[in-house]
């Protein structure tokens, strides 16, 4: 579609086209095998674990965490390439992997930070649009309205409407997806500004990668808190495809709905505190707790006593828990990597490895809790903050900029592999005491 050399669109093409006629055949000759039963607990409850969707980006295990295309995010760290002088992954190179299944060099992660700089221009009736809102609008409404917006722009729906052919949807989900990806740190960043500064729109560095530009367009440019931005938007990048934003991402675009209106839709599920918002809530919950323990060091003792109240009022405790992990997250082990490597003597980290301490086995003593562990949002906020961004409201954008990576990708792979409209079954409480009673 676009005249220009794109390797990685390329590469991309050439293996979704192999998988796309291996699945076919695959399917033709075993159709018909089983994957999994579903229990009636499993329609009752959410859907926990059943089997339906098929997501190439990544895949979650209870016990071990995250795999990004089978690499843990230890071994992202050793493979991926950094900045020069640093670290940290380059959210690139993620992307590049999940797109093509393959690890890339530092070249091809230098050309994924070009393209995205060219890519990253918005259009002005976004911005316009965005200013008609009251600015103190939660920054995630604003994110999903600045997506939804950004959709009058789809190349899909404009070759759809010159009648495109179903062979070609990949190329269209492709071109929209790298520039979503690469406008979303501007929209993100003039949303800050809305927010909490002047209000302008935040102009890019020519030089820098695309998680660098997106925290400097945010006000910040130490180096540190730049290296903070690489890890944490690799980390939240992908969850496997169950997650509620990236299920309702892979629904929305099931329908041929274009990405942005699709990613949008990813936006509206993050912004619930049982998901992407939690990482704000834990903040508030930790500041109030101390703010009522009238101190900055807390004992295990009063972290107990503030979490059991908190309980006994009928609210879960932020940053706890997991519909499927079975142990600390990884994402949560490498921010307090990072926090150990880099500021270990931060007062605000200090309480949050205390916290975690304290809550599990709390949360065990419920009985009822299957993962008394720390997710991905118990950790976030104390960096944030150490590194001065305390306006909370907004971290769960930090958490949608960075899951644009693995959603979109594998939104590319639902087009190229021809995915068909996802339309699961559901039943009647009737249906199922029906059921119950055929059954005995
Ligand atoms: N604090 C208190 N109670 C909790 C709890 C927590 N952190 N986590 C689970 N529970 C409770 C549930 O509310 C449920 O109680 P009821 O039976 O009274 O309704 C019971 O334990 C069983 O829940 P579960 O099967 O262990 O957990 P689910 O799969 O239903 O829910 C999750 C998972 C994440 C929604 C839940 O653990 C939770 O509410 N955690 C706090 C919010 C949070 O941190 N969300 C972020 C998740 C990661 C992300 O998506 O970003």
């Amino acid at each position: 579609m676009a005249d220009r050399k794109d390797p990685l669109k390329e590469k991309f093409h050439k293996k979704s086209s192999e998988l796309r006629t291996e699945i076919r055949s695959l399917i033709k000759a075993n159709g018909d095998l089983v994957v999994g039963d579903v229990k009636l607990a499993q329609v009752f409850g959410g859907a926990r674990g059943i089997k339906t969707m098929m997501w190439e980006t990544s895949e979650l295990d209870a016990y071990d965490g995250i795999r990004f295309r089978g690499y843990t995010i230890p071994q992202l760290r050793e493979k991926l390439p950094t900045a020069p002088g640093g670290e940290e992954p380059l959210p690139e190179g993620l992307f590049w992997l999940m797109l093509t299944g393959d690890l890339p060099t530092k070249t091809q992660v230098k050309w994924v930070s070009k393209e995205w700089r060219r890519r990253g221009k918005i259009p002005n009736y976004v911005y316009a649009t965005l200013k008609k809102l009251p600015a103190d609008t939660h920054p995630m409404t604003q994110f999903s309205i600045g997506i939804t917006a950004m959709g009058s722009d789809s190349i899909f729906d404009k070759k759809y409407a010159e009648g495109m052919h179903k062979s070609e949807y990949w190329d269209a989900t492709y071109e929209d997806a790298m520039n979503l990806i690469a406008r979303l740190p501007h929209l993100a960043a003039f949303i800050f500004s809305r927010s909490f500064g002047d209000g302008k729109k935040p102009k890019q560095d020519r030089t820098l990668d695309w998680a660098a530009n997106y925290a400097k367009m945010l006000g910040f440019d130490n180096g540190e808190f730049l290296e903070l931005m690489r890890l944490y938007l690799t980390i939240h990048a992908d969850h496997e495809g169950g997650n509620a934003s990236a299920h309702t991402a892979f629904l929305v675009n099931s329908t041929l709905a274009n990405v942005y209106t699709s990613f949008a839709s990813a936006i509206n599920s993050l912004s619930g505190p049982l998901h992407g918002l939690a990482n704000q809530e834990v903040i508030k919950w930790v500041f109030n707790m101390l703010e009522e323990l009238g101190t900055q060091k807390p004992t295990k003792e009063q972290i107990a006593d503030y979490v059991q109240k908190t309980l006994d009022s009928g609210r879960v405790i932020p940053g706890y828990g997991h519909a499927v992990l079975r142990q600390p997250d990884p994402r949560f082990t490498a921010q307090r990597g990072f926090a150990e490597r880099n500021i270990p003597n931060d007062e605000l980290v200090q309480v949050i490895w205390k916290i975690f301490d304290v809550v599990p086995p709390m949360l065990e003593s419920l009985g009822k809790v299957k993962n008394p562990w720390p997710n991905v949002d118990a950790h976030s906020g104390a960096l944030l903050v150490h590194y001065g961004m305390k306006q909370y409201v907004y971290y769960t954008v930090l958490f949608g900029v960075s899951r644009a990576l693995g959603v979109l990708a594998a939104l590319c792979w639902s087009r190229a592999l021809g995915q068909p409209l996802e339309r699961p079954k559901s039943v009647t409480s009737e249906w199922v005491k029906e059921q119950i009673k055929k059954n005995s």
